[in-house]
């Protein structure tokens, strides 16, 4: 029995939850924990100066960057393939993952602390939005409708759109009920697919009990 794979921080964030979704889909152990002085907190800057999460320890290899993690899992355990062989489905994986991150986990950082405030700013949430609703419609066009976002097989897109989906529902419910998903209906259905894949299954249920 191969030694579980240790994973500082909490389901609920996207760059965590993201990478528990990859060690299921690749059945690795893996043990969750968040220090208790949280991402700050000196256990955890002794292994990662950025003091952020996901930080992970395998064996000796502690590794930090959700995107850095999950290419090594793929490096390290290739069984069962989350990034295809081909060129590619390789390079549409990525794009996916790299829009969800880059244009659409971004905005949702931004709306998530504005929605924390007492008084937010309105420019910047309007601005943010805006720039939201390009990066949802660019996904709507890259992702597949289900029952995966490329391809036969769940991958990486998978993970990050996952991670990606939970987390625009709750700045959704954040900013008092906004469906920011909006009319995208290759988004809608892909949704609804991924939710009965039994990865996503344990994850959701995981996130939705830790509040
Ligand atoms: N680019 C990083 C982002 C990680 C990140 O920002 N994590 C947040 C949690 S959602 C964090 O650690 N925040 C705690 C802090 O900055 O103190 C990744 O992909 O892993």
């Amino acid at each position: 029995m191969r030694k579980p794979i240790t994973i500082f921080g909490t389901i609920t964030s996207p760059y965590v939850n993201r990478v528990v979704l990859a060690c299921r889909a690749k059945r690795l152990p893996y043990r969750l924990t968040m220090p208790a002085g949280g991402a700050k907190s000196p256990e955890l800057l002794a292994i990662n100066p950025l003091g952020k999460i996901p930080t992970i320890k395998d064996g000796h290899q502690v590794l930090f960057e959700s995107g850095v993690i999950l290419e090594y899992f793929e490096d390290k355990y290739p069984a069962p393939r989350l990034i295809p062989s081909s060129t590619a489905g390789a390079a549409r994986v990525r794009l996916i993952a790299a829009v969800a991150e880059n244009y659409v986990v971004t905005m949702l950082v931004r709306l998530f602390v504005q929605a924390s405030r007492a008084a937010p700013d309105l420019a910047i949430v309007e601005d943010t939005r805006k720039k939201l609703d390009h990066g949802l419609d660019v996904l709507n066009q890259l992702a597949c409708p289900g029952p995966v976002a490329f391809g036969r097989s769940f991958t990486l897109a998978d993970c990050y759109l996952v991670s990606t989906l939970v987390f625009l529902e709750r700045v959704g419910v954040m900013m008092g009920g906004v469906d920011l998903m909006g009319a995208r209906k290759t988004l809608r259905r892909y949704w609804a697919a991924i939710r009965k894949n039994p990865h996503v299954k344990a994850t959701l249920a995981d996130i939705a009990a830790a509040g």
